[in-house]
């Protein structure tokens, strides 16, 4: 349990700890409920405004057909989940989905492909129009591609691409329990390859995949490790589908999610931690408390990559409800 002062000091205002250990961790995790939301709102508000969302879109540029075994993911091969294969998207396509979504308010524009790692050649040429098309339409651009060389990522970032998403998904010992065709490790070099180029880090992981709440806090561990933390940390809860190994695991407790939410934000106060997949299983009583622990950012629009997100209208009706406004412009 929590000792000491809730409210933090000026000094670890505006110190980012990158040394936090395994025990420190597990203690913010278990603090008692309002004691941990109290101290994640207040972290919250000495590093972001207020009462504000990031609203990011996501589109798949290249859907199902991973050679990965993930077993939480509806596009990899190795699993029947009925999502179909498509090739690569047409450039000139992309970009105009993303200028719908600047008409829609997003600031946040993610392009995602089920590949193991970027290709190399005329689709990764494709793959740089995109980027540079959609840079140029002013939006904040995240792309997801699998693994990357460092010279994919520095091309990427000529490109003008501002953050790559690339995530941990869970603790190391959980690691090989979920994938076994990649190693943490990969992850990790990706991750680096990524940060010498200059581009951001999206970088986050999934919950309620059957792992411990030892492995929830080792997870948030890893990340706040990482020197500097991730500027966005994607949080998500399962999209259980029919057809992956994970299919059937009993759903976690949402409250799991609020104390990793809040753990995030404590850890890590100056990233924007994004409540991502996993929203339309949520109640809007969830969400709430999802925010008041500091989650800044979400994905708007009715499909994740493959799977459904709550529709739009349901999302301005809740942030009405709520006072909360979307942030308007860019700031990370
Ligand atoms: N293939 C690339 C990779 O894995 O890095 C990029 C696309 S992959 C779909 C992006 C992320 O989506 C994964 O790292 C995982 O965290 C998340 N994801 C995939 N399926 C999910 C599911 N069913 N529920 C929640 N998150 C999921
Ligand atoms: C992330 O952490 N969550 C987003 C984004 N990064 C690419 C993806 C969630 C995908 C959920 C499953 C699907 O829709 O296929
Ligand atoms: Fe492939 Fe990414 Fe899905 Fe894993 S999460 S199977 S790497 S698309």
């Amino acid at each position: 349990m929590m000792t000491g002062s809730l409210v933090p000091t000026n000094a670890s205002v505006s110190v980012l700890r990158h040394d936090w250990q395994r025990s420190e961790v597990e203690s913010i995790y278990r603090t008692p409920l309002p004691s941990l939301v109290f101290r994640a709102q207040t972290v919250h508000r000495q590093h972001h405004p207020q009462d504000r969302v990031q609203t990011c879109q996501l589109l798949s540029i290249k859907t199902g057909g991973c050679p990965e075994d993930c077993g939480y993911c509806p596009q990899s091969a190795h699993y029947d989940a009925g999502v179909g294969r498509e090739g690569l998207l047409d450039p000139q396509h992309v970009v105009e989905v993303a200028k719908e979504a600047v008409g829609r308010g997003v600031t946040r524009f993610y392009m995602g492909a089920a590949w193991r790692q970027a290709p190399e050649g005329r689709e990764f040429q494709k793959v740089l129009e995109m980027v540079r098309g959609v840079s140029a339409l002013g939006l904040e651009v995240c792309c997801t591609l699998g693994m990357l060389s460092e010279r994919q990522a520095e091309q990427l970032k000529e490109a003008g691409l501002s953050a790559y998403n690339h995530n941990l998904d869970t603790s190391p010992e959980f690691y090989g329990s979920i994938i076994t065709t990649r190693v943490y490790g990969d992850r990790l070099r990706t991750l680096e390859a990524v940060r010498k180029a200059g581009i951001t880090l999206c970088c986050g992981g999934i919950l309620g995949m059957g792992e411990r709440e030892e492995d929830r806090i080792g997870l948030l561990q890893q990340l706040a490790m990482l020197n500097p933390h991730p500027e966005s940390v994607p949080i998500n809860m399962l999209v259980r589908v029919a057809g992956t190994p994970l299919a059937n695991t009993p759903p976690l407790d949402p409250l799991e999610l609020v104390r990793a939410i809040a753990t995030a934000r404590i850890l890590m106060p100056a990233s924007r931690v994004r409540l991502a997949a996993g929203r339309k299983q949520l109640s809007q009583d969830a969400v709430t408390l999802c925010f008041l622990a500091g989650a800044n950012s979400i994905f708007v629009g009715e499909k994740l990559l493959t799977t459904p997100n709550p529709g739009r209208d349901e999302d301005e009706e809740l942030l009405d409800t709520l006072g909360m406004r979307p942030l308007e412009s860019h700031a990370i």
